[in-house]
Order: C-alpha cells, then sequence, then structure tokens
C-alpha cells in the first residue's frame, strides 16, 4: 500500500478529529481504498494558520488557501429523547417544536450557523401510540430568519402538517393527526428550499409504537444522519456557511451523526456493557444521502426495515436507510470493544459518519480472542 496515501488519510481523519475514533476503520479503508481523489483533497483540509493569512506553502503541490481562524464552539446538546409508551389505551399526545438558529461546533475548530427544532441536530425523539391523536404546536421566534414547519411522516394528510404549520417569524401554529401506523418516522420542516432547510439541521424522528409498545431493552439510543454543505472544504476551519452550489451537486462537505463530527465520541459516545441489549433508532435527515448503517463487529439481531414493526428482519448486517426514512435495528451485546457505528459507504468517514458504542465488561474468548 502507498504509505503516502494512507498518512494523507489519518491526516484527515486527525484534523477532523475522528483519528483516535477511527483506528480500526483505517485499516479497512487502506485495503480498499486506491482513489486519488482523497489524496489530493487532503492539503485542502490542512489546518490554517490561527492568523487567518492567506497564502501558506504549498503541500503535495496543492497551495493552501487560509480564509479564516478556527473557532472553539461546544457541541448543540445532546437530542431529547422520550421514553417509552406506558399506555394500554390510545390518548393524546402533545408534541411542542420551536425554531432556533444556534451556531455550534461541527467539527473542531469548524463552527456553523444550525437551523434546529429545540435547539438540537436532530430534534426530539417524539413517541406516541398507535391510535393516539398527536397534536403538534410550532412556534418561530419573532427574531427568526425565515418561515418555517413541519412534515410528520408519521401523518396521514396533506403535506404531512406542512401547510398547518407553516408559521412566519413571530407566528405560533398548532395541528392534530391520528397516528394511523406503527414505525419509526422522520419529521422535518418543509419550506423551500425543502433541503436547505434540513441540510441545516431541521430534521428528527417520532416512534409510533405497535399496541403493546416494544419489548423492553437495557439502553435505547437515538442517532440521525444528515449531510452538510459548506463554502470551506472539509475540517476548514471557522465559522463555515452553507453553499447551495454544492448541494445541489450532492457534494457534501460532511456526513454526519447528530449533526456534528464526533458528536457520538469520546463524553457523547454511546455506552452499555457486555450481556445487555440495546435498540437504535436510526433516522437520515439527508437532505440528499442515503446511508448503508452498520455497526463495525456487530450484527443486527432484529432490523425494522425501512422502519416497519410489521415484519422483522433478523440477522442482518448493514441495512441502507433512505433520506426521510429510519429504522429500528437491536443487538446484544457478547463482548466488551469500542464498536464504531458508520455509514458503510465508507468515503463519508472522512466527513464525519462515525460514532462510538463502547461496551465495558468481561471478555468471551469462546466468542472472539487472539490465538
Ligand atoms: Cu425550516
Amino acid at each position: 500500500m502507498n504509505m503516502q496515501k494512507a498518512v494523507g488519510r489519518r491526516e484527515v481523519l486527525r484534523r477532523i478529529g475522528l483519528a483516535g475514533a477511527a483506528v480500526p476503520v483505517v485499516g479497512l479503508l487502506g485495503a480498499a481504498c486506491t482513489d486519488t481523489e482523497r489524496t489530493t483533497r487532503a492539503p485542502r483540509v490542512r489546518a490554517t494558520p490561527a492568523s487567518g493569512a492567506n497564502a501558506a506553502a504549498p503541500a503535495n503541490g496543492v497551495p493552501i488557501v487560509a480564509t479564516q481562524s478556527a473557532v472553539d464552539l461546544p457541541y448543540l446538546p445532546v437530542p431529547e429523547m422520550f421514553p417509552p409508551i406506558d399506555r394500554d389505551e390510545p390518548g393524546i399526545v402533545q408534541v411542542y417544536l420551536e425554531v432556533q438558529e444556534v451556531e455550534a461546533k461541527l467539527a473542531d475548530g469548524v463552527g456553523y450557523k444550525y437551523w434546529t427544532f429545540n435547539g438540537t441536530v436532530p430534534g426530539p425523539m417524539f413517541r406516541a401510540r398507535v391510535g393516539d391523536q398527536v397534536e403538534v404546536t410550532l412556534s418561530n421566534p419573532a427574531d427568526s430568519g425565515v418561515g418555517h414547519n413541519v412534515d410528520f411522516h408519521s401523518v396521514t394528510g396533506e403535506g404531512g402538517g406542512a401547510e398547518l404549520s407553516r408559521v412566519s417569524p413571530g407566528e405560533v401554529k398548532s395541528f392534530r393527526f391520528k397516528a394511523l401506523k406503527p414505525g419509526v418516522y422522520i419529521y422535518h420542516c418543509a419550506v423551500a428550499p425543502v433541503d436547505l432547510h434540513i441540510s441545516n439541521g431541521m430534521y428528527g424522528l417520532m416512534v409510533v409504537e405497535p399496541e403493546g409498545g416494544l419489548p423492553p431493552v437495557d439502553h435505547e439510543f437515538y442517532v440521525c444522519q444528515g449531510d452538510i454543505y459548506t463554502k470551506g472544504g472539509t475540517g476548514e476551519p471557522g465559522m463555515q456557511t452553507f453553499d447551495m452550489e454544492r448541494m445541489w451537486d450532492e457534494r457534501p462537505t460532511y456526513v454526519v451523526f447528530n449533526g456534528a463530527v464526533g458528536s457520538l465520541t469520546g463524553e457523547r459516545a454511546l455506552r452499555a456493557k457486555v450481556g445487555e441489549s440495546v435498540r437504535i433508532f436510526f433516522g437520515v435527515g439527508g437532505p440528499n444521502l442515503s446511508s448503508s448503517f452498520h455497526v463495525i463487529g456487530e450484527i443486527f439481531d432484529r432490523v425494522a426495515t425501512w422502519g416497519s414493526f410489521t415484519s422483522l428482519a433478523e440477522d442482518v448486517q448493514t441495512v441502507t436507510v433512505a433520506p426521510g426514512g429510519a429504522t429500528m435495528v437491536e443487538f446484544t451485546l457478547e463482548v466488551p470493544g469500542t464498536f464504531v457505528l458508520v455509514d458503510h459507504s465508507l468515503s463519508r468517514l472522512t466527513k464525519g459518519a462515525a460514532g462510538h458504542l463502547i461496551v465495558e465488561g468481561p471478555e468471551a474468548p469462546d466468542i472472539y480472542t487472539a490465538i
């Protein structure tokens, strides 16, 4: 293998804050990847001088053009996740959404102004039971820049509620729908340009539980994937702004879980113990890229393919999730380790599509061991 290329990829991962996260993945990439585009692009993501001075020395023949100083912003808060439904009868569920524009960390040294529901990306994971009446209220503050709305894929009705919830700055609107079908559903803003509103962070999940609910598990996790399009290249420091041309070309600079590079690593990693059962609700806001969702080193015991609880697939390695789609995967943890959540379109790893499930507990050499 060409060492120059391997070093280049590692450097890219380091710059976007995933070097430690992705050690096992770098090996995968190195074995399989021969594209030159990656190596020619690598110099563009080298950190620029903190002074913001222009025209650094060429690296690998490609001049570094410094544009901005690095910014040090916190991540958006972890999105809220409502607990399982504890009712045997249909009821009324009230869902409150507030538009919040928030500047936060997109990657190390990189900031972005997100458009959010309730200040997180994704927005809250709401839950209802099939047969429930769901009352949705959307509030758009007076100082908001533009109008917004919400289209729930769990709605049976025109626009999924988009017109009934359309709010100009300073407005509040509500609508009600009956949750007719159980499943895992995306919701998203649907104001034109819809792809812009989604890319900026306006999406989330609603789980409509079947009669009798879902079986209890030890841990439930909530993860959504999205693609983000910035004027600066991947990892280029500073406050980055949205790039419409890139989005129309479907060439994201970032492909992320829960809104930012590394937002499911370190202190924000998913955690569980050997012997426990986990359930991940996984959605794709997009706006453009499908996900090949995979957990490296694990096999899903059950998958709600396309988000449907009606017929669960069993013993699945990777599940395809479309933009505007979602799934639920369940598995039991047999061995300890760091299990990396990825979109198995692995070139997206260097754009941020990785998270960690850290499992602690006793080794199980009958299942996995060095010999
Ligand atoms: Cu919007």
